[in-house]
Parts: structure tokens; sequence; C-alpha cells
């Protein structure tokens, strides 16, 4: 079996000077999500490759002859995937298969691309779907979705994955470690999945639902480690924990921060996170000695009539909003326009 996946790029990438600072004029990381899958496939089938167009342009020839092309989507590059599709149908018999964030809300509309559309998270699912190709099998599982006569027929709601201790063979992403060594993108590890909050405006949990799964510490560390190697010395030494709320489950976080600490991993972290962080002391002293630098605040709202609105859970918006800008800084604006900023640690 030949497996190739494919990561659109609203804006693909073109050879050019910014490259070597910027990977052209944006900032471009390829997926983690398809990265982990091509990993897993990988433990079964020698054949795994993945191209993303965030770093660079697509070896066609090697995509042609596949046996399977998955195709992964986010809203912003789902058009781009459709052309992509269209692209390998016309030049080759691969089977064409839609995954990732939007095909899993937008099913209706990817499965008018390709052969299926599996939903959801696919780190089980996959394997199993492979597998089932492989045996000259329709693939009825759940989470599979396709069109008959018109028709859109679905195999069942999928299932969230709970073995999720990978650490990703970055190798597997066509022209990553050449770009890693540039300057301006950072290493990236996922280390939980989902949040239990609930905003109107998530794409997120409407699509994976709101179960916080969580890898091991000791995993989320070896897969730390393996990131920094494989970015090697640079002059932006940061590293991107990319959850959503990696603070959902408080024991995990916090044996996760120990195992960093522990590991005597010398580096320097950047996190998103919800405001309430700001008032757990012990998660902050933490968090610096692991080498948090950054916590990226998701505040989006000042007004608490703005928070009950769209489900926003916060005990008192503007209070809590202002009493952790005043915990980071010092001082509160009076126009509270620090919203939208980054905060860093009190020293
Ligand atoms: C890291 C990140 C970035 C990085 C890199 C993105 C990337 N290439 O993955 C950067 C900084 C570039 C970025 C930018 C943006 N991002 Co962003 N980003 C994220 C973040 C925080 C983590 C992504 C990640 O690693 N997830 C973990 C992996 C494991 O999940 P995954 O990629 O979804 O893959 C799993 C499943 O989807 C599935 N799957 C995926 N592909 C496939 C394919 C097949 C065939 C199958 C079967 C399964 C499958 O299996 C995977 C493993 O379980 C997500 C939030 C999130 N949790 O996803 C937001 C998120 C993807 N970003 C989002 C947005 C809106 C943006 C921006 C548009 C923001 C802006 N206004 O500029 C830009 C767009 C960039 C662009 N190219 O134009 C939204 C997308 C919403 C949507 N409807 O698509 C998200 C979901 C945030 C949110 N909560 O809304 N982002
Ligand atoms: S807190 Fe953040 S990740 Fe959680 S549901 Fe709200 S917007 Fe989504």
């Amino acid at each position: 079996m030949k497996i190739r996946f494919i990561e659109p790029g609203n804006l693909p990438y073109r050879p050019s000077p910014k490259n070597l600072y910027v990977y052209d004029k944006y900032i471009r990381t390829p997926s983690n999500g398809i990265i982990t899958l091509a990993t897993i496939l990988r433990r079964e089938w020698d054949d795994v490759l993945c191209y993303s167009e965030s770093i660079s342009r697509i070896v066609w020839n090697d995509i042609y002859d596949a046996d399977i092309v998955f195709i992964s989507i986010f809203t912003f590059s789902a058009d781009r995937g459709y052309e992509l599709a269209r692209q390998v149908r016309e030049n080759s018999k691969a089977l064409i298969v839609f995954g990732g964030l939007h095909a899993t809300l937008a099913y209706r509309e990817a499965a008018e691309h390709c052969d299926y559309v599996t939903r959801g998270e696919g780190d089980e699912l996959l394997p199993q779907f492979v597998r089932a190709i492989e045996r000259g099998e329709i693939p009825e599982l759940p989470g599979v979705v396709c069109r008959r006569d018109g028709e859109i027929v679905s195999f069942g709601e999928p299932v969230p994955p709970t073995a999720l201790d990978v650490v990703p063979d970055r190798d597997l992403m066509y022209n990553f470690r050449r770009m890693a060594r540039r300057c301006t993108i950072w290493p990236q590890v996922h280390a939980s999945r989902n949040c239990p909050h609930n905003c109107d405006y998530c794409a997120l949990v409407a699509a994976f639902g709101r179960v916080v799964r969580t890898r091991s510490p000791q995993n989320v560390v070896d897969d730390i480690k393996a990131a920094v190697d494989f970015f090697g010395k640079r002059m932006l030494n940061i590293l991107w924990i990319t959850d959503d709320n990696f603070f959902a489950d408080r024991k995990w976080a916090v044996e996760t921060l120990n195992a960093i600490i522990d590991s005597g991993i010398k580096y320097s972290f950047t996190i998103q996170a919800r405001y309430e962080v700001g008032f757990d002391d012990e998660m902050l002293d933490l968090l610096k000695r692991a080498g948090f630098e950054e916590l990226a605040l998701g505040i989006e709202f000042l007004e608490d009539e703005s928070f009950e609105n769209y489900h926003k859970k916060a005990p008192t918006g503007r209070y809590s909003v202002r009493c952790v800008i005043y915990r980071a800084t010092g001082s509160v604006p009076a126009d509270c326009s620090y919203s939208a900023r980054t905060t860093t640690f009190p020293g």
C-alpha cells in the first residue's frame, strides 16, 4: 500500500528568499495531526509520506501512483483541498479520503469531492480503514461517510481515541527537516485533546466533543525532546504546546509540568490558556520552573453579559480579566485594551 497525506495550503508554498526567515510572508507550520496519523500507519505500512503546502510544493508524480491519498482540511484550507482532490482524481486511480476538523463538521460538503470522508480524530480509525481497503472491503466503520447514488451514507458516529501516546515522526513530513532549521517557525507538541467548556464560537468542541483526553506525562516529555532535537539549534528557541486548554485536567497538568522539570529539558515554552490559570499560584510557579515564558490567554470579552451570551463560563468577566492583567503586568489600563494581547509572567 502506498499511502500519501496532503495538507492543503490556502496560500501554497512558493520558493522565495523570505522562506529563509518567515516561510514566505506568513507563519507556516505543517499539521501535527497528519504527522501523528502517518506515524501510526507507518507501524503497519512501509510507504507512508506527508506533504504540507505550508512548507513545500507537492511532488505530484509521487501522489499519482499512490493507493490512498488522505487530504486533511480545516475550514480555511477546504477550498484548496477540494481543488487538490480534483487534480488527483483527473490524474490518478488513488482512493481519495478527506478528514480533519472541517471534514468532520461539514462532511456532506466534503463527501462531494472524494470517495470517503472520515470524521473525528483518526488515530484509531485510520489503521482499521486502511486494513479494510487492503482486504477489498467497504470500510463500514463508525466515523466513515460516503456518497452513494446522490445520498450520504454514514456508518455511525466517530469514536474518540483513547490511546494517544504517539511521538510523531517528523521525518514523515516531506521537506520538514530542512525547513525546521530556519528561523521563525517553532516546534509544536500537542499534549492533550479537547476542552470541557462549551463556548458557542468554538470549532474544536463542535467537531471533537468535550471529553478531555491526555497523553502520559512521559510521552509528552519524549515528544518535546524529539521536537527540540529535530529543530536543532536556532535563533528563537521556543516550543509551542498547542493544546487548547492544557489546564482542563489539573492533576495531569501538574504531573506533566513536574515531568518536564524532572527531565532537565532547558527550553522555552509558550502555551494557550483560559484566564483562570492566572489565579492558580501553584500552576504559575510550576510553569515558570518548567520554562514557560509566555501564556497566551483567550479572553475574548470584557463584558459579563457577553460571557453569558456565548456560554463562555466565567464567574465575573471584566473583573477576572482585569485581575489577571494586573497580576501579569502590575497595572490595568483604564480602557482594558490588553484583551487581545499576550501577557508574560511576572518576574
Ligand atoms: C497549531 C495551530 C495552528 C498553527 C498550525 C496549524 C496546522 N497546520 O495544524 C498555525 C499558527 C499556522 C495556525 C494558524 C491558523 N489557525 Co490554527 N490552530 C492550531 C491548533 C491550536 C492546534 C492544531 C493541532 O495540532 N491539533 C492537534 C491535532 C492532533 O489535531 P488535528 O490536526 O485536528 O488532527 C486530528 C483530526 O482532525 C484528524 N485528522 C486530521 N486530518 C485528517 C485527515 C484524515 C484523512 C483523517 C482520517 C483524519 C484527520 O485526526 C488527527 C489526529 O487525531 C488548532 C486547535 C486544535 N486543537 O486543533 C487551531 C485551529 C486549527 N486554528 C484555527 C484557525 C481559525 C487558524 C487561523 C485561520 C487563525 C487566523 N485567523 O489566522 C490560521 C490559519 C492558518 C493558515 N494556514 O491560513 C481553528 C480552525 C477552525 C476551523 N473551522 O477550521 C482551530 C481549530 C482553532 C479553534 N479552536 O477554532 N493554527
Ligand atoms: S474555553 Fe477555549 S477551547 Fe474551551 S470551548 Fe471555549 S473557546 Fe473552545
